[in-house]
């Protein structure tokens, strides 16, 4: 099979950047943030790397900020010792998720202060931040002043009472803390008292014409654009510092104590991180053959609470500064995934034990079960009874079956070789003609981020092997020297269908995939191997096969009860 640095697919070979949101490194990760921004960018990336085009994909944990510095604090323990363990842990998450990640880095590392501050100059230079003495919020009681995360208040839209200082969990509004009614401190509970400091803010009304202009040109997702173009509406002066010791200092000589906000400097954790990557290729400069060609494709997968920051923040905030960086393309933002109706929480024992899942589970099962019924439209969730039935109805009835049966047939009807394509009846050609087109729509699919639709064509493209070999009758046609030829065809067709199912279904389960094109008798790797020119190249009558093992085990009903069992209990525990 032809690998992807061959000839034809250098012609049209597209540079495409994607992220991932950066985790805050302050607690575990969960199936909830997989579903959002780290599964669907893991697809696309797959899938951009198989069509032969030029793909970074970066990402890294986020590690300033005042809810860092609030974790840590109640954990004991210092924000660096923090991020470091949480760090750790996210990173292997992701790993166990088979996360594709070009480069994982931290906005803590080195590479990060320089772009930060160089955006921070650029921008207060050309008169895009500016210094104001403002009233905000301070303790008396630790003589400190509290921001964001430290403030619980009463939200000021829609008067929930434990509103957060910088967004409400229950109306998702975003507002400075400054705007919250009663503010107390969150760690005791203390009145806060409003009094002078110096802040400095970035002036986003001054791109209001700008940010207008760029957004009628995108063709994103409704609710993306509706949300962005009601945000572009009311845009104020939005603080940038804060009084805080965890965070990057403020670069200015009248910034003692002061820290950049973290939202600040985090989206400029995408460049860093492409900076460290290129470092470690051994070329400094790579990573401005992205971020800094107008050709490249930026696609920034987010979960919807993110959206402000992606559309309107840090598009801003390029715009201001003097650097040619690239503004997103593609902003695929997602709903949120929940577990079975309540949000993922492990504080409340509502959550799924990641050990203890992925001792029973494998990661192709929950990777299909997220793609599967991804919140790409509206708030979706993961339930015990939907994974059981995803992996016994689909990856095993429909996938597994399909690869088991014809592999077996082979092995015992053809000598283990895929055999010659004899003359071709009408049902063999439809069912060619079917699969191709198959294939041709799961890409278009995977193009448009659509995993829902992606993952049904998959089982529809195994199911229509299914239909196709009970039609054809092999067996029958096995046990007669004149019909042998027309066995053989069936086989024939049926394996070209399985080279299709192995191809279209990497990106989602590139394990399951990976062993499936290894039964087929190839030695090459499949994250290498070219999409068209594998699809359009025929089998080569007379190539052995590999011997072929179950790919999934059936998930019984008594082990899955007991998987509900276990979340209420650890729940009213
Ligand atoms: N750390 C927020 C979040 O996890 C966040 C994203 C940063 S992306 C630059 O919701
Ligand atoms: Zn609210």
């Amino acid at each position: 099979m032809t690998e992807k640095n061959s000839s034809t697919s250098k012609k049209n070979l597209q540079k495409i950047l994607i992220t991932s949101a950066l985790p805050y490194a302050n607690g575990p990760l969960h199936f909830g943030h997989i579903a959002g921004a780290y599964l669907p960018a893991d697809c696309c990336a797959r899938y951009q790397r198989q069509k032969g085009n030029d793909v970074l994909y970066v990402c890294g944990s986020d590690e300033y900020g005042v809810a860092v510095a609030l974790s840590a604090e109640i954990a004991g323990r210092t924000p660096q010792e923090h991020v470091d363990i949480f760090h750790e842990i996210n990173r292997n998450f992701f790993k166990k998720l088979r996360i594709s990640f070009d480069h994982y880095s931290r906005t803590t590392c080195e590479s990060h202060k320089q772009p930060v501050y160089s955006y921070f100059n650029d921008l207060f230079e050309n008169g895009f931040i500016e210094g104001h003495v403002t009233d905000q919020l301070f303790s008396e009681v630790d003589n400190r002043f509290l921001a964001d995360r430290y403030v619980v208040g009463t939200c000021p839209k829609c008067k929930y009472e434990n509103a957060r200082g910088d967004e409400c969990t229950k109306c998702g509004a975003s507002y400075e803390a400054m705007d919250l009614i009663d503010p107390r401190s969150k760690l005791t509970n203390a009145p806060l008292i409003k009094k002078e400091t110096k802040h400095w803010f970035i002036m986003l009304d001054k791109f209001k014409t700008k940010l207008t202009e760029w957004i009628e040109s995108k063709n994103w997702k409704p609710n993306v654009v509706n949300f962005t173009k009601e945000y572009i509406k009311d845009l104020r002066p939005r603080a940038i510092t804060r009084d805080a010791k965890w965070g990057l200092p403020v670069p200015l000589p009248d910034a003692e104590d002061k820290v950049l906000y973290v939202w600040f400097d985090a989206p400029i954790g995408y460049i860093s991180a492409s900076m460290e990557w290129a470092k470690i290729q051994g070329d400094d400069d790579k990573w401005k053959k992205y971020w800094c060609d107008p050709d490249t494709k930026l696609i920034q997968f987010i979960g919807k609470d993110n959206i402000p920051f992606h559309a309107v923040i840090f598009p801003a905030m390029t715009m201001g500064q003097n650097q040619p960086f690239k503004l997103v393309d593609e902003l695929p933002a997602n709903e949120f995934y929940n577990l079975e109706g309540k949000q993922f929480s492990k504080s409340e024992g509502w959550y799924i034990d990641l050990d203890d899942f992925f001792a029973k589970y494998t990661t192709d099962q929950i990777r299909y079960t997220i793609a599967a019924n991804a919140p790409e439209n509206q708030d979706s969730e993961f339930t015990w009874k939907d994974f059981q039935s995803r992996c016994n109805a689909e990856l095993l009835g429909k996938y597994g079956n399909l690869v088991n049966r014809v592999l077996v047939f082979a092995e015992k009807n053809c000598e283990g070789k895929i055999p010659a394509k004899r003359e071709l009846e009408d049902v063999d050609r439809n069912f060619l003609k079917v699969i191709h087109m198959l294939a041709k729509e799961i890409a278009s699919s995977y193009e448009t981020f659509k995993l829902r639709r992606a993952s049904q064509l998959i089982m529809e493209l195994a199911q229509e092997g299914n239909t196709y070999f009970n039609s054809k009758c092999p067996w029958k046609d096995a046990k007669m020297v004149d019909t042998f030829g027309r066995m053989e065809t069936t086989v024939h067709c049926c394996l070209e269908c399985l080279k299709i199912l192995a191809i279209t279904s990497y990106p989602i389960i590139p394990d399951t995939a990976d062993q499936l094109w290894s039964f087929l008798g190839y030695n090459s790797d499949l994250s290498k191997v070219n999409w068209d020119e594998a699809i359009q190249s025929s089998l080569e009558g007379g190539r052995p096969l590999s011997k072929c093992h179950i790919l999934f085990k059936k998930l019984e009903d008594e082990e899955i009860q007991i998987e509900i069992d276990k979340l209420y209990s650890m729940k009213s525990g």
